[in-house]
């Protein structure tokens, strides 16, 4: 019976006390709720080899993104980082949620090396895009900070004739290569492909489609077979 008491008597008071805790503790759900928004946002990934084109500019400029000489050297970044330098500093967050796999569907001509997303369309640019050279055989390599593992790639390569730096980009221009298999969760992920028939400058363009939820990545990355 004393605890019961003392229990209904403190009832106020303790309660009035405990108010500031529950004050932290909405504050701590709130900055916990955020975490996983925050880390996601700044973490996932990209193909570093052969480079996606916003990957390729934050590489080589990113630590000198004000350099004037940038617009003699490499004018794609250029005019990239004056469009919107995000597009470089987030080159790991070209992603959409919710595609449901309609990839053409809903990415219309013109927009696919940005994703389609308007705060990336310097990635569309017409111009002479620094080019990678591979051979016919190569390995495509994605580096994921977040580790969300892949369901799939499909990779595809712009049609023999096709010239990146004149024409925009749409998906009647692709020849289809290949579709991979799943990948488990890891930061790197690496996988070969093989073509045939293919001189000069190519767009090697790769979808992603992440393993934690339905989310899809799409890049350009400027490739000059030898
Ligand atoms: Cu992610």
């Amino acid at each position: 019976m004393p605890p019961r008491a003392s229990d209904q008597s403190g009832r106020p008071s303790r309660s009035a006390a405990h108010r500031p805790v529950q004050v932290l503790i909405v504050v701590l759900a709130t900055l916990a709720g955020m975490l996983p928004w925050t880390g996601t946002a700044q973490a996932h990934g990209t193909i570093i080899n052969p480079a996606s084109r916003a990957y390729q500019c934050w590489k080589t400029w990113g630590n000198q993104h004000t350099n004037p000489a940038m617009q003699q050297q490499d004018p794609m970044c250029w005019q990239a980082f004056q469009a919107n330098p995000d597009t470089m500093w987030n080159w790991m967050s070209a992603l959409r949620d919710g595609l449901a796999g309609q990839f053409q569907a809903r990415t219309p001509d013109g927009q696919l090396c940005s994703n389609g997303l308007t705060r990336n369309d310097s990635l569309n640019q017409l111009g002479a895009w620094k080019q990678t050279t591979v051979s016919r055989n190569l390995t495509v390599q994605l580096y994921d900070q977040a580790s969300h593992g892949a369901d799939y790639f499909r990779v595809y390569v712009s049609k023999q004739g096709f010239n990146p730096a004149t024409q925009r980009l749409g998906w009647g221009n692709l020849d289809f290569i290949t579709q991979t298999g799943k990948y488990a969760p890891a930061q790197n992920i690496s996988f070969n492909i093989s073509t045939s028939g293919y001189t000069g400058h190519h767009i090697l363009f790769v979808i992603w489609q992440a393993s934690h939820q339905d989310q899809t990545y799409m890049w350009c990355s400027d490739v000059n077979f030898a």
